[in-house]
């Protein structure tokens, strides 16, 4: 029934432009696949996925329609915020668990005031960043929102970086000033002599003078507090849906932190998303334990608050022991996690706490689908609204029907209604794997492939603000993905669908193989091997031996000067691992890969397997009878394959 109220309120032509093109693309899809397959197979998925899709349908129509309406009216964050104050003005908005102190929206209101005051009165204009250096508090929401009532954008810098990543995001930020927070005092007076002396300095929070002079700081409590708390007169330039909102840093997955531009659309945008595909409610308490520099902390989480209304708990830090405790304190109802998070929970001794909380809903990422109904069936917690998206990336999905082990789904019927796509990749060099005409090549259900999503710059949903760092942001840009002359964001991720078009990580298998019954990890032999070798370059991997069960060990090892011998390898390895992780095989090569692909091109090494007719680096096989490696041959070759030789 709620989707009947989308779909009448749809009567604006310009909403309908804006679904419109994915529409009519999805109906042919959706076509094309029913003429494509068995009409049968068709109509089975239909069945399976109508009501979920519809459901995803209706929250993606929902955002956008509200999406639509304020930027047609100019509204932003602030303006959003301003009307979340009127609806309630004296309702906790957030507490702050290390004290207990709440702050209404009143409060916060006022006291982001103040911060815009100060800031003006430090001349700082529309468009200047300045570094937010803090742990997580209510003061670090009111300092970025009253930045942002005037115009000035707050980088969020991790707090636990320190010395050269601290100041590379310090640096790329082009910040200002920074403030920091007095329990990372230690680590600012580390950076103190590098970064510029024309920064300005604040601390918030218990210094002494004598701490403050040598890092050359300014208490800010007290500027705050001689700060008018009435509203900024309007800031000029207006910002609108589109523009800068702050910074988020994001830890790729090869070097420094990227600094990625975090818009007031995408502010709304992922705060709704979460609000709407986990049904959220006004009456909802929140409990926020993730760092406040990072999106799920200070969007999802915090967001609820700004955008929605709801009260929001404050966690300096995250505690495995107090977690239910403060729950059960603040009648906290939703919960955010990340799945070391849910880990660290299980492990905890049994407590009387746990089930007796009122949380109903846990919102967050990465939870294995190993401790997935674990956790529910502990500690009784019945929704789970797993998500995928990054900070920056426009391909983000939720898993908003609880489907074991899913981060999120696509439809099957109408695939193109969200223009994200699973594409072929050589998962060794992540280089998208291309078709006759250039173009990428989708993924078939249980096909492992990379996650992207198509760029429209015209569709706030469908932005991507890049970083802002320009050789960043063409990092992440594919073009020719879809159709010709198209561009993509490329997630970085690799994922699998399953015929109902639920997502799920990849089965990292490749980094665990069953030897004997028990699990070898890769990167845990990986890493005693080459510290018996004196850091050398080493790839673990299992091979099949035709008859036997699961993999056997094998170490391609580098070795470059020649001197590598087995016999006193073997008498170390005995030392160190467990009967079943020594490697079964070894390959020694001459070479060293200076560009540091050895490990990389594990695939190819898996597959050549210990077949000495396949290569010229020299194979060993570990006879465990005679207690030794012996050099593998064609003769021993087949005679293991033939299974008659003991393992
Ligand atoms: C991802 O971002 C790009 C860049 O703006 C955009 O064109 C594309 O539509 C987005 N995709 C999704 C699924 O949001
Ligand atoms: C803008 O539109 C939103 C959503 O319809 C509405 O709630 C808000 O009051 C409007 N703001 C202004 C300033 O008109
Ligand atoms: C913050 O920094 C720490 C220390 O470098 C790092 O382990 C962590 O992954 C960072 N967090 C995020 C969200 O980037
Ligand atoms: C830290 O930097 C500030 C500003 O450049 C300077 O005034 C102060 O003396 C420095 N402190 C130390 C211990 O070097
Ligand atoms: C939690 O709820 C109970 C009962 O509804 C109420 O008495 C108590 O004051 C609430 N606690 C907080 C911190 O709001
Ligand atoms: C090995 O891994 C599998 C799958 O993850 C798990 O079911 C099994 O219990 C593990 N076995 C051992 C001995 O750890």
């Amino acid at each position: 029934c709620s989707l009947n109220i989308v779909i009448t309120s749809l009567g604006s032509v310009g909403l309908l432009r804006l679904v419109g093109v994915s529409w009519s693309w999805s109906l042919a899809a959706g076509l094309g696949l029913y003429l494509g397959t068995s009409s049968w197979k068709y109509f089975y998925i239909a069945a399976r996925t109508a009501k979920r899709d519809l459901n995803g349908l209706y929250v993606l129509l929902r955002v956008k329609l509200a999406l639509w309406r304020y930027m047609r009216n100019g509204s932003n964050i602030l303006s959003i915020f301003a009307q979340t104050v009127k609806r309630h003005p004296n309702k906790p908005a957030l507490i702050y668990e290390a004290t207990g102190e709440t702050w209404t929206f009143t409060q916060l209101d006022e006291i982001s005031n103040s911060v815009a005051h100060w800031a003006r009165s430090q001349g700082w204009v529309s468009g200047d960043v300045v570094a937010l250096f803090l742990e997580s508090r209510p003061l670090y929401v009111a300092l970025w929102l009253g930045l942002a009532k005037v115009g000035v954008e707050a980088a969020l810098i991790n707090f636990s970086l320190r010395c050269d990543s601290l100041l590379h995001c310090i640096g790329v930020s082009g910040s200002r000033a920074i403030v920091f927070g007095a329990e990372l005092a230690d680590a600012m007076l580390d950076i103190n002599s590098s970064i510029s002396q024309s920064m300005v300095r604040f601390c918030t929070g218990d210094l002494s003078a004598e701490h403050l002079a040598r890092l050359g700081a300014q208490p800010l409590e007290p500027l705050l507090a001689t700060a008018s708390r009435h509203p900024p007169s309007p800031c000029v330039p207006h910002k609108g849906m589109n523009d800068r909102l702050f910074y988020i840093y994001t830890s790729g997955t090869t070097g420094l932190p990227k600094a990625a531009i975090v818009v007031h659309s995408r502010y709304y945008r992922i705060a709704a998303f979460g609000h709407f595909a986990f049904r959220m409610r006004p009456s909802d308490i929140l409990y926020d334990c993730l760092p406040l520099y990072h999106s799920a902390g200070n969007i999802i989480g915090v967001g609820q608050c700004l955008v929605h209304g709801l009260t929001v708990v404050v966690k300096r830090k995250f505690s495995a022991s107090r977690f239910w405790d403060d729950c059960i304190k603040y009648n906290c109802t939703v919960v955010q996690y990340i799945g070391e998070i849910c880990r660290y929970l299980l492990s905890q001794p049994v407590r009387p706490s746990e089930k007796n909380h009122k949380v109903r809903l846990a919102v967050g990422n990465g939870l294995r689908p190993s401790v997935w109904e674990a956790f529910m069936e502990r500690f009784g917690v019945t929704q789970i609204g797993e998500f995928y998206g990054a900070t920056e990336c426009n391909c983000s999905i939720a898993n908003m029907d609880g489907k074991v082990g899913a981060c999120g789904f696509n439809s099957r019927i109408l695939p193109t209604v969200y223009p994200i796509r699973l594409v072929k990749v050589n998962e060794d060099t992540m280089e998208l794997v291309r078709d006759s005409r250039g173009l990428c090549m989708p993924c078939r259900p249980g096909e492992p492939g990379l996650l992207v999503g198509r760029i429209n710059q015209k569709d706030p949903l469908r932005r991507f603000d890049g970083y802002a760092s320009q050789e960043s942001t063409k990092k992440k840009i594919a073009h020719n993905v879809f159709k010709k002359d198209d561009s993509a964001y490329l997630s970085g991720d690799v994922l699998v669908m399953d015929e109902l078009g639920y997502m799920y990580f990849r089965d990292r298998s490749g980094d665990t193989f069953r030897w004997r019954g028990e699990n070898v990890s890769t990167t845990e032999v990986e890493g005693i091997l080459s510290n018996l070798l004196h850091q050398t370059d080493v790839a673990v991997y299992g091979v099949s031996i035709p008859g036997v069960e699961g993999k056997a060990g094998m170490a391609a090892i580098a070795d470059v000067t020649g001197s590598f011998d087995c016999s006193s390898f073997l008498q170390n390895i005995q030392r160190v691992l467990p009967s079943y992780a020594r490697p079964v095989f070894l390959r020694i090569s001459p070479q060293v890969d200076t560009t540091g692909t050895f490990k990389i091109q594990k695939t190819r090494l898996q597959k050549e397997g210990f077949d000495p007719r396949l290569t010229s680096d020299q194979i060993y096989f570990l006879n465990s009878r005679a207690a030794r490696y012996e050099a593998v041959n064609e003769e021993l070759f087949t005679t293991i394959v033939e299974g008659r030789v003991s393992l």
